[in-house]
Protein backbone atom coordinates (compact mmCIF):
# COMPACT_ATOMS: atom_id res chain seq x y z
CA UNK A 1 0.00 0.00 0.00
CA UNK A 2 1.21 3.28 -0.94
CA UNK A 3 3.35 5.07 2.53
CA UNK A 4 3.67 1.59 3.88
CA UNK A 5 7.42 0.86 4.71
CA UNK A 6 9.70 -1.62 2.35
CA UNK A 7 11.57 -4.37 3.61
CA UNK A 8 14.33 -3.71 1.22
CA UNK A 9 14.46 -0.06 1.33
CA UNK A 10 17.81 1.38 2.52
CA UNK A 11 16.18 4.85 3.47
CA UNK A 12 13.09 3.03 5.31
CA UNK A 13 15.80 1.20 7.67
CA UNK A 14 17.19 4.92 8.27
CA UNK A 15 14.00 5.55 9.69
CA UNK A 16 13.90 2.72 11.93
CA UNK A 17 17.30 2.79 12.86
CA UNK A 18 18.63 -0.46 12.02
CA UNK A 19 20.70 1.19 9.28
CA UNK A 20 22.92 3.92 11.16
CA UNK A 21 22.65 7.73 9.49
CA UNK A 22 23.73 11.14 11.04
CA UNK A 23 20.73 12.53 11.85
CA UNK A 24 20.61 16.19 12.09
CA UNK A 25 16.00 16.49 12.00
CA UNK A 26 13.57 14.41 13.36
CA UNK A 27 9.72 14.93 12.81
CA UNK A 28 6.94 13.43 13.19
CA UNK A 29 6.48 12.71 10.04
CA UNK A 30 10.25 13.44 8.24
CA UNK A 31 13.86 12.75 9.10
CA UNK A 32 17.08 14.44 7.96
CA UNK A 33 20.49 12.95 7.76
CA UNK A 34 23.96 13.76 6.19
CA UNK A 35 24.72 12.33 2.84
CA UNK A 36 27.34 9.50 3.13
CA UNK A 37 28.97 11.57 -0.29
CA UNK A 38 28.19 14.80 0.51
CA UNK A 39 28.75 16.77 -2.75
CA UNK A 40 28.95 20.08 -1.09
CA UNK A 41 30.33 21.53 2.63
CA UNK A 42 26.28 20.53 3.62
CA UNK A 43 24.52 18.33 2.13
CA UNK A 44 21.85 16.57 4.11
CA UNK A 45 18.88 14.65 2.70
CA UNK A 46 15.24 15.09 3.77
CA UNK A 47 12.98 12.35 3.58
CA UNK A 48 9.12 11.44 4.30
CA UNK A 49 9.07 8.94 6.85
CA UNK A 50 6.31 7.00 4.82
CA UNK A 51 8.10 4.78 1.55
CA UNK A 52 7.18 7.10 -1.81
CA UNK A 53 9.30 6.37 -4.81
CA UNK A 54 10.12 10.03 -5.49
CA UNK A 55 9.26 12.98 -4.99
CA UNK A 56 6.18 13.25 -6.98
CA UNK A 57 4.61 9.99 -5.77
CA UNK A 58 4.24 12.14 -2.21
CA UNK A 59 3.10 15.30 -3.42
CA UNK A 60 0.25 12.83 -5.41
CA UNK A 61 -0.67 11.18 -1.98
CA UNK A 62 -0.14 13.51 0.37
CA UNK A 63 0.40 17.32 0.15
CA UNK A 64 1.09 17.91 3.29
CA UNK A 65 3.99 15.74 3.66
CA UNK A 66 5.54 17.37 0.24
CA UNK A 67 5.32 21.03 2.69
CA UNK A 68 7.07 19.15 5.72
CA UNK A 69 9.71 17.66 3.50
CA UNK A 70 10.53 21.37 2.12
CA UNK A 71 9.85 23.00 5.60
CA UNK A 72 12.50 20.86 6.93
CA UNK A 73 14.42 21.60 4.38
CA UNK A 74 14.51 25.14 5.07
CA UNK A 75 14.62 24.37 8.08
CA UNK A 76 17.98 22.56 7.62
CA UNK A 77 19.58 25.48 5.99
CA UNK A 78 18.76 27.99 8.45
CA UNK A 79 20.71 25.45 10.91
CA UNK A 80 23.12 25.21 9.10
CA UNK A 81 23.48 29.33 8.62
CA UNK A 82 23.12 28.64 4.47
CA UNK A 83 22.59 31.93 2.55
CA UNK A 84 21.87 30.55 -0.33
CA UNK A 85 21.47 26.69 -1.17
CA UNK A 86 19.68 24.15 -3.62
CA UNK A 87 17.04 21.69 -2.98
CA UNK A 88 17.15 18.86 -5.48
CA UNK A 89 14.75 15.99 -6.06
CA UNK A 90 16.35 13.40 -8.32
CA UNK A 91 13.72 11.91 -10.43
CA UNK A 92 14.60 8.53 -12.34
CA UNK A 93 17.44 6.81 -13.01
CA UNK A 94 18.67 8.64 -15.89
CA UNK A 95 18.68 12.38 -13.46
CA UNK A 96 20.88 10.08 -11.09
CA UNK A 97 18.32 9.11 -8.66
CA UNK A 98 20.03 5.83 -7.15
CA UNK A 99 17.68 5.59 -4.11
CA UNK A 100 14.12 5.18 -4.94
CA UNK A 101 12.17 6.49 -1.39
CA UNK A 102 11.81 10.11 -2.05
CA UNK A 103 14.43 12.57 -0.95
CA UNK A 104 15.36 15.97 -1.02
CA UNK A 105 18.92 17.00 -1.32
CA UNK A 106 20.24 20.31 0.59
CA UNK A 107 23.29 21.53 -0.34
CA UNK A 108 25.36 24.61 0.12
CA UNK A 109 27.64 25.43 1.67
CA UNK A 110 29.62 26.89 -1.45
CA UNK A 111 29.17 27.95 -4.94
CA UNK A 112 26.29 26.14 -7.10
CA UNK A 113 26.57 26.67 -10.76
CA UNK A 114 23.37 26.63 -12.84
CA UNK A 115 22.77 25.29 -15.50
CA UNK A 116 23.67 21.47 -13.09
CA UNK A 117 25.46 18.87 -14.79
O1 LIG B 1 20.54 10.20 -3.86
C1 LIG B 1 20.79 9.16 -2.97
C2 LIG B 1 21.79 9.68 -2.00
O2 LIG B 1 21.80 8.83 -0.87
C3 LIG B 1 23.24 9.71 -2.52
O3 LIG B 1 23.68 11.07 -2.55
C4 LIG B 1 24.03 8.92 -1.51
C5 LIG B 1 23.10 8.85 -0.33
N1 LIG B 1 23.23 7.67 0.51
C6 LIG B 1 23.23 6.38 0.11
N2 LIG B 1 23.33 5.57 1.18
C7 LIG B 1 23.36 6.38 2.28
C8 LIG B 1 23.45 6.15 3.68
N3 LIG B 1 23.53 4.91 4.19
N4 LIG B 1 23.48 7.22 4.51
C9 LIG B 1 23.41 8.48 4.00
N5 LIG B 1 23.32 8.75 2.68
C10 LIG B 1 23.29 7.72 1.85
P1 LIG B 1 19.95 9.99 -5.33
O4 LIG B 1 19.30 11.28 -5.65
O5 LIG B 1 19.01 8.82 -5.27
O6 LIG B 1 21.18 9.67 -6.18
Amino acid sequence: MAGEPQAECLFCKIVTGEVPATVVRESDTTVAFRDINPQAPTHVLVIPKAHYPDAAAVAAADPGLTADVLREAGAVAEEEKLDAYRIVFNTGSGAGQTVFHAHAHVLGGRGLNWPPG
